[in-house]
């Protein structure tokens, strides 16, 4: 079997692989593209490859494992051959997003931002402290890593429900799917945390009108993609006084261009796609999990390229 690497910090996803693989599949050839150059494999690791790996893979390939979580770059790509394909699911990127989106909720919750302007003003003022029922939490795409976030922010305290394409039921969430239950949820949130993947069905979702039916002071928290959510849309209401702020992440065009009106804005937060950095090593123990399952015959969960997720 030829498991061929291309993705960044290759040669860590390359000693994970051959270490958890060796004593199943002692020869099996596990190469990076920088040690081997392109070329067929029956596997393939990869995080935004070049079309022209793709163009030179044949009948022996049988996966393609996605070295992230979203896999839009992946299926925008032109001659993408038809094979299973598998995405991180979770491996360790749940803690981190949560982590991010606490830290995301708190700041606006405990007023840094009201602080950090009486700062500039040398201004010593107490603000009046919220009760946390006040702050519900709803978080948009209640997927692998949506679900890490809502029981971690539950965990702390806060009110959370969520919304999803399938109906779910989670103890202790409140869920709501479809477009009225869309609007139920922004209409019901102080924040949101959304963390769509970039599919037909969510590209631009968040915008001007769904935006608005956010309540008067709301947060938003993007995480998920840029082009699920109006950036220009999102400032306007900020600029109107609708919303409150931003924490956002992610981008339609990355990174964000050096004129955008976001950087400036104070009542933005901008990070640049920093908010669940890939964890090679328990992603490289996930795959090495699956490709032993492929070889037993046994089926993986694979993204559905209908539904682009
Ligand atoms: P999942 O596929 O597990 O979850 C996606 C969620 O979105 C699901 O709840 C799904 O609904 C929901 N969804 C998809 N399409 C629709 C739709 N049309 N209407 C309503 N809900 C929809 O993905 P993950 O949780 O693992 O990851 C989410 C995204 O986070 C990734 O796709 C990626 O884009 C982004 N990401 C960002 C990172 C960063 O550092 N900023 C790092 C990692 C990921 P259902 O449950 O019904 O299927
Ligand atoms: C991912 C990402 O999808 O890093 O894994 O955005």
């Amino acid at each position: 079997m030829r498991i061929l690497i291309h993705a960044p910090e290759a040669p860590r996803w390359q000693e994970t692989l051959r270490r958890e693989l060796r004593p199943t599949l002692p020869n099996a050839s596990i190469v990076t593209t920088q040690e081997a150059g392109e070329g067929p494999a029956d596997i393939l690791v990869v995080w935004k490859p070049p079309a022209s790996l793709l163009a030179c893979q044949d009948a022996s390939l049988k996966a393609i494992f996605n070295a992230g979580a979203g896999v839009d770059a992946l299926l925008s790509l032109p001659g993408l051959p038809d094979v299973p394909i598998v995405r991180l699911r979770d491996a360790g990127m749940g803690a981190l997003m949560a982590d991010y989106a606490l830290y995301g909720i708190l700041h606006f919750y405990r007023d840094m931002d009201r602080y950090r302007q009486q700062q500039l003003e040398h201004h010593w003022q107490e603000q009046p402290l919220d009760d946390r029922s006040a702050w519900r939490v709803g978080i948009v795409g209640l997927g692998t890593l949506g679900q890490a976030c809502a029981q971690r922010i539950r965990a702390q305290g806060f009110e959370v429900q969520g919304w999803s394409r399938s109906e779910k039921h989670i103890e202790g969430i409140k869920t709501h799917h479809g477009d009225t239950g869309l609007t139920t949820l922004l209409n019901t949130s102080r924040v949101i945390v959304s963390l769509l993947p970039d599919t037909p069905g969510t590209r631009w979702l968040l915008d001007e009108q769904r935006l608005a039916q956010l309540p008067e002071g709301a947060v938003v928290i993007n995480a998920g993609r840029g082009t699920t959510l109006d950036p220009d849309a999102l400032l306007g209401l900020i600029e109107r006084g609708h919303l409150r702020g931003a924490m956002l992440d992610v981008f339609p065009d990355e990174p964000l261009p050096a004129q955008h009106p976001l950087w400036q804005d104070p009542r933005v937060i901008v990070t640049p796609h920093v908010a669940a950095p890939t964890d090679v090593s328990a992603g490289a123990r996930q795959f090495a999990a699956d490709i032993l399952a492929l070889t037993r015959g046994e089926s993986l969960d694979t993204v559905d390229p209908a539904t682009g997720y």
